[in-house]
């Protein structure tokens, strides 16, 4: 069964080595330093590129797209974090993901406006390394995902949730509607990972992508970000796409002087409003 019939089937997906050796190295030095090498957990605009790169990773935007879900992948939150046995509980319910993703609740479990990407930036193989555990959505067709967004033990989901032994580069896909949880580590053991929630935009206009919240120091990261990205990961961060209307010769100009040194590409895909677009090839 290919990836994108297990996803419509299970809910989830585990795609094995997605990540480029040195992109997850990279990503575990960054995430210790982050951290100084303690339990604890950073969010996104992270400090460092490293991490970023891995939110946004090409790789990652193609294997949603394979799943054929309709819309555009679009970065909602992500930590990254680093969990040591014994420093805190990590046993949790099964749960779903959709509050990262908006105020209200899905409309049913076929409401697919959401993935989140589960990253093993070290390995998750055993069962004292604290793997995902995750529910494959037959088992829980007769859960109302808008009223029940945890399971509270005893039920019949724990009987057959399945642990993913993941490896480290390993990346877990799975619905915003799918019943996951994470499971405890043995005293002493570590894992590092990142998890990724994508909304999946059918509006291409460019969204609110950042929460209210955002400290003055997460807008400075952000501004920093933005002109290092390609066009495809500026879409994944809530920039209208390259066709958008919304590109005009006046949005590009004004749009590249509020993020200095962003130079969106040149072009002429998109010509009913005389725009150049953004984000194509240059
Ligand atoms: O880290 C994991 O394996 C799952 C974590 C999770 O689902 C959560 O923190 O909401």
């Amino acid at each position: 069964m290919n990836d994108r019939k297990r996803f419509a089937q299970d809910g989830f997906v585990l795609l094995r080595e997605l990540l480029d050796p040195a992109v997850r190295a990279a990503g575990e030095t960054a995430l210790r330093g982050a951290v100084a090498d303690t339990s604890g957990a950073v969010a996104f605009p992270f400090a460092t590129d490293a991490l970023n790169d891995i939110a946004l990773s090409p790789s990652i935007l193609a294997a949603i797209a394979a799943l054929g879900l309709p819309g555009l992948p679009t970065v909602r939150a992500s930590t990254a974090v680093l969990k040591t046995g014994g420093a805190a509980r990590y046993d949790q319910p099964l749960h779903l993901e959709n509050k990262e993703y908006s105020l209200v609740v899905p409309v049913d479990a076929d409401d697919d406006r959401g993935v989140v990407a589960l990253i093993y930036l070290t390995d998750a193989g055993t069962d004292e390394l604290g793997p995902t555990a995750v529910v494959p959505r037959s088992a829980t067709a007769h859960r109302d995902v808008g009223s029940d967004p945890v399971i509270p033990r005893p039920a019949p989901e724990y009987e057959v949730e399945q642990r993913i032994h993941a490896r480290a580069g390993d990346v877990l896909l799975f619905g915003f509607n799918t019943y996951h949880r994470g499971t405890e580590l043995a005293v002493g053991a570590e894992r590092l990972s990142m998890q990724v929630s994508y909304s999946l935009r059918t509006t291409p206009g460019s969204t609110v992508n950042t929460p209210g919240s955002m400290s003055f120091a997460a807008w400075t990261r952000l501004t920093a970000l933005v002109p290092r990205l390609s066009g495809d990961q500026l879409t994944c961060l809530g920039f209208p796409p390259p066709t958008d209307p919304y590109w005009t010769p006046r949005t590009v100009a004004a749009v590249e002087q509020r993020y200095p040194g962003l130079r969106l590409p040149a072009g002429n895909a998109h010509t009913s409003g005389g725009g150049r677009p953004a984000g194509s090839a240059p």
